[in-house]
């Protein structure tokens, strides 16, 4: 049976994190879950501990120094997948926005696929309890990326993804310096651009209950721009390579 790996970044999540990990065990009990927690000042750590008190061989936790941002937290555990030799990574949020209930689908479709996206913007996907602003904003910035980037992806700033390791390896994560959105949006289309096909695995998407949100409007224009400077770098570094094609399963 193929290794999975769950990557779970944490700031301040202390609330979420048991409802989360009963949502593991329950859905998917042979994963294993790594927390990458960014110093958080709350209890945070100190919950994750209890599960890994519970099951060392299958719950870990990186710390690092202070919040260093969601993009090279994720870095920091593809790499430590990789080093440990896991076949297959999901990479979710804490929050509870990504329900564990769609991990056994999309675990499956790792098998036919190097890349799953957990999108909204597929039939049977979508958001509940979000403002209309940011249902406006989520769904401008995938059309924004498809446009600029010109690769076929619907949702592309989403952060509920499946990753065969064979994808990871080939991509070089030393130098995706990226965060938030702009991250999600880059490690998709670095591996569409490296060849590599996708699907895309509808998720309803729920607004957060507990705890507080990282996220600005500041990050939003932040994306806008860095959108536009990674359509340059990715066609310097790449070329005209083709690129890798929606899936079915
Ligand atoms: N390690 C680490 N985790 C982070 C950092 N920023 C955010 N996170 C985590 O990354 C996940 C997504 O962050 P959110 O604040 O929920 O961002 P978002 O989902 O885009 O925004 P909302 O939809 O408003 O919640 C959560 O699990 C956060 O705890 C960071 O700097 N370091
Ligand atoms: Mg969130």
């Amino acid at each position: 049976m193929s290794s999975t790996l769950i990557i779970i970044p944490t700031y301040n999540e202390c609330d979420n994190i048991s409802l989360l990990m009963n949502g593991i065990e329950a859905q998917a009990p042979s994963c294993s879950v790594l927390f990458v927690d960014d110093n958080s000042s709350d209890s945070t750590q100190e919950e994750i501990q209890r599960f890994i008190d519970a099951k060392p061989d299958q719950v870990f936790i990186e710390k690092r120094s202070g919040k260093l941002g969601l993009g090279t937290a994720y870095i920091h555990g593809f790499k430590w997948a990789l080093n440990r030799g896991f076949d297959q990574v999901i990479q979710m949020d804490a929050d509870l926005s990504h329900d564990p209930k769609y991990l056994p689908k999309m675990i499956a479709a790792l098998k036919a696929a190097p890349l799953v996206i957990g999108s909204r913007y597929v039939a049977g996907g979508g958001t509940k309890n979000w403002s209309a602003i940011r249902k406006v904003i989520s769904r401008f910035g995938s059309i924004y990326a498809r446009i600029i980037l010109q690769l076929p992806v619907k949702d592309f700033t989403g952060g509920f993804n499946g990753w065969q390791a064979a994808t990871l390896k080939s991509l070089p994560l030393d130098e995706i310096k990226s965060n938030g959105y702009v991250f999600q949006i880059e490690m998709k289309a670095r591996a569409l651009r490296a060849g590599f096909n996708f699907h895309e695995y509808p998720i309803i998407f729920v607004d957060r209950q507990i705890g507080q949100s990282k996220m600005s409007s500041g990050i939003v224009y932040e994306a806008i721009w860095r959108v536009l400077t990674l359509r340059l770098k990715l066609a310097a570094v790449q070329g005209k390579k083709i690129t890798g094609r929606r899936v079915g399963l």
